[in-house]
């Protein structure tokens, strides 16, 4: 019984790898590993994450996302105030030829608002991505544990961050 739940135990695991390499390409554009931390039941808001190349000569941006998952999906950066890192909405993020950028936790992310339900590890969310000159790219990103960086918070959106700030 042991051998069988091991050998069920690694199939599983042969089954995942292939979408943690997941790559998606539009034009000039590849989007890379994207992932969404999973969230607690009461959230409302979650956080996605990816790399993006842009291959091509050409500038290009990313300048929308859009998902069935949430009404409302914003681009999102971190800035720091003193002591604290809060987040906040960019309308587009710069994609230089060449160049990679990384979204991720602490930093560059989507961000998912007035989730209908939690987003559950495993899982796997349909995104749309919009770019500029690449035009518009559906990604799937998965869900990863809720543990995973924990400093990106999605409750740094009710000002949950803001508590050790200090003003001078
Ligand atoms: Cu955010």
């Amino acid at each position: 019984m042991k051998t069988i739940l091991l050998a069920a135990g690694l199939a599983v695991a042969a089954f995942v790898q292939p979408a943690m390499a997941a790559e998606f390409t539009a034009g000039s554009i590849t989007v890379s590993e994207p992932w969404a931390r999973a969230t607690p039941p009461t959230a409302r808001v979650g956080g996605g994450f990816m790399q993006i190349v842009n291959n091509g000569e050409q500038p290009d941006r990313l300048v929308g996302a859009s998902s069935p998952i949430a009404p409302d999906v914003e681009l999102h950066t971190h800035v720091r105030e003193g002591e604290v890192m809060r987040m906040r909405p960019v309308d587009h993020i710069d994609l230089p030829p060449g160049e990679t950028v990384s979204m991720q936790p602490g930093g560059l992310h989507v961000m998912f608002i007035g989730l209908e339900k939690p987003l559950v590890q495993d899982e796997v969310v349909p995104v749309t991505l919009e770019f500029e000159q690449a035009g518009s790219l559906e990604i799937q990103m998965e869900v990863r544990g809720v543990g995973a960086m924990l400093r990106d918070v999605p409750e740094g959106h009710q000002g949950g961050h803001g508590h050790r700030g200090q003003h001078h």
